[in-house]
């Protein structure tokens, strides 16, 4: 197996790599790195786990590292432009009224998962129970890896299918897709759904997250989606 790559194994922290939306397009299919390989033959999935249609995920940590946080020492604080600055265990967010859906899971390396259960809280609940200031227009993300950020806006956040995710494929997210708790953007590519999530800030405007640095699209959309009014339901 070749080890050609794309962004995402390429990718040292911290390096801008500038790319263009046609140099993105250009990659394709990378082919994986030693981390991805050696979860996709943990998985049994051989050549099939790494090309579209192959009904499996890559596992992706920008770190190289996939962080273990115990259930019961995860946090997830809320802060910024908010009325009440809050700080959620994983037991609060289980207290909270669940939203479950199945949808696709869409890396923009091309590669895709059907039909993946997805359990967890609306964002948009998360938010009114902090309160969120008139001046807040955009959010960010931190991840317990210390590496990735992200970034929505106020409208993007507050769609019915972003959660943050405590389930996915019929179980608590495991450790390797994030887990205890993930971000989970439905209508955008995959780099958008952060793992091992952390924090969320409200903020008076978008900034750029990890990918975003590195020339991923800011605004994430689906192919063919322009925005929450026109998801592509090829792609749920
Ligand atoms: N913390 C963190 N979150 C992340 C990433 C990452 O490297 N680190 N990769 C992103 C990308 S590009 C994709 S496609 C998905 C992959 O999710 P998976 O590893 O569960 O398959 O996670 C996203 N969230
Ligand atoms: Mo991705």
């Amino acid at each position: 197996m070749t080890s050609s790559g794309g962004l995402e194994e390429r990718v040292p922290v911290g390096r801008r790599v500038f790319l263009g939306l046609a140099a993105l397009g250009a990659l394709g299919v990378a082919f994986g790195s030693r981390i991805q390989n050696s979860v996709g033959d943990a998985l049994g999935s051989g050549l099939g786990g790494l090309l579209p249609g192959g009904d499996r995920f890559r596992i992706y940590s920008i770190t190289g590292k996939y962080p273990k946080i115990k259930d019961s020492d995860y946090r997830l604080r809320v802060s910024g432009l908010v009325e009440h600055p809050k700080i959620f265990t994983l037991d609060d967010l289980k207290a909270m009224p669940p939203t479950s859906f199945v949808k696709a899971f869409q890396c923009v390396t091309g590669w895709r998962v059907p039909n993946v259960a997805w359990e967890g809280v609306l964002l948009s609940d998360i938010l009114d129970a902090v309160g969120v200031k008139p001046q807040g227009r955009a959010l960010t993300f931190e991840s317990y890896d210390g590496a990735d950020t992200e970034s929505l806006t106020l409208d993007q956040a507050r769609l019915p299918d972003v959660i943050v995710a405590y389930k996915m494929l019929g179980a608590p997210v495991t450790t390797e897709h994030g887990g205890p708790v993930r971000l989970y953007v439905a209508p955008m590519f995959g780099y958008k759904s952060l793992k091992w999530l952390s924090a969320i800030r409200v903020v008076d405007q978008e900034q750029p997250g990890f990918w975003e640095l590195n020339g991923y699209p800011v605004n994430g959309w689906l192919d063919g989606a322009t925005g929450p009014t026109d998801p592509d339901p090829s792609l749920t």
